[in-house]
């Protein structure tokens, strides 16, 4: 099967864990996945945190750590080729905090649920920062620029939980592309559950605004009724055929 693209076809993109798999980061709720042995309230929720920050930030220290000597795939890639024929027809919205699309060349890129290399203060107007380091087991990291001031705050990963909204224009900016692409919106999602909301209604949206969907997953989706057209398999075989000229 190939995707319909045409002169004024946009394509929408929403990946999900599956894409970087092959790349080697876990998914989250396969076996063996992220969140296997742990309690998704404790790690990915703001609740969590703030009950035990230590804990949490084992998990996302020991996250970074495994990101090192890890590269995009096929996958990723096939995507970059893809924006290079669209331009600006195209935009890349990914729930992956693992910065694999942009360490693949891709750049109209949305990271819907932030980045794992970054940081922010839990109380100050700090912007947040690019921190690779894996802090170290109970030590919780602060802030310093709150010290200056008074008491220190604890920093916490510059990532979206449970209960928190999406990254700060995000959904703005999805919604203006919607909006210019019209009933030429092809939306694809890749290598997602199709649980987590505000992405798993992408689908909807697109049907609402006359646009046809692909589901690329391994296996059917939470949401895959809802999809046009669904290809099960894995990204980085199905992507390179699905783009072919
Ligand atoms: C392959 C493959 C291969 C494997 N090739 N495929 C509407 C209805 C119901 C609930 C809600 C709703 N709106 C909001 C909610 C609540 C909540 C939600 O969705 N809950 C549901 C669980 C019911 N959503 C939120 O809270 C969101 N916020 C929000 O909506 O805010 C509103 C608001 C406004 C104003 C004020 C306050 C609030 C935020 C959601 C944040 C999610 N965060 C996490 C953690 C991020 C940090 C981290 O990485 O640790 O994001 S949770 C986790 O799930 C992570 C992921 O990005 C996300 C999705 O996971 P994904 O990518 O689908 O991974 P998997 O593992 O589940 O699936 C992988 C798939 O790939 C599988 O299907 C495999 O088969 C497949 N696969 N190999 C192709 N090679």
């Amino acid at each position: 099967m190939r995707l319909p693209i045409s002169s004024n076809t946009h394509v929408l993109v929403l990946t999900g864990a599956g894409i970087s798999a092959e790349s080697g980061v876990p998914t989250f709720r396969d076996a063996g996945g992220l969140w296997e042995g742990h309690d998704v309230e404790r790690v990915a929720s703001p609740r969590g945190f703030f009950d035990d920050p230590l804990l949490v930030w084992r998990f996302y220290s020991e996250r970074r750590a495994a990101l090192t000597g890890i590269v995009p795939n096929a996958g990723h890639r096939a995507l970059v080729d893809l924006e290079a024929r669209l331009g600006d027809r195209f935009l890349l919205v990914t729930q992956n905090i693992d910065g694999l699309h942009l360490a693949a060349g891709s750049q109209r890129v949305v990271e819907i649920h932030g980045n794992l290399m970054r940081s922010r203060c839990t109380r100050c107007d700090r912007p947040s920062f690019a921190d690779t380091t894996a802090y170290r087991a109970g030590v919780a990291p602060m802030c310093g620029r709150c010290k200056q001031r008074g008491e220190d705050s604890i920093l916490r990963p510059d990532v979206v939980w449970f209960g928190e909204p999406v990254v700060k224009d995000a959904l703005p900016r999805i919604e203006t592309f919607v909006d210019a692409a019209g009933a030429h919106l092809v939306f694809l999602a890749i290598g997602t559950s199709g649980l987590v909301y505000p992405s798993a209604s992408f689908v909807d949206v697109t049907r609402r605004a006359g646009g046809t969907s692909w589901l690329v997953n391994l296996e059917a989706s939470a949401n895959a009724d809802r999809f046009d057209h669904v290809v099960l398999g894995k990204a980085s075989q199905e992507l390179p055929a699905l783009f072919a000229t």
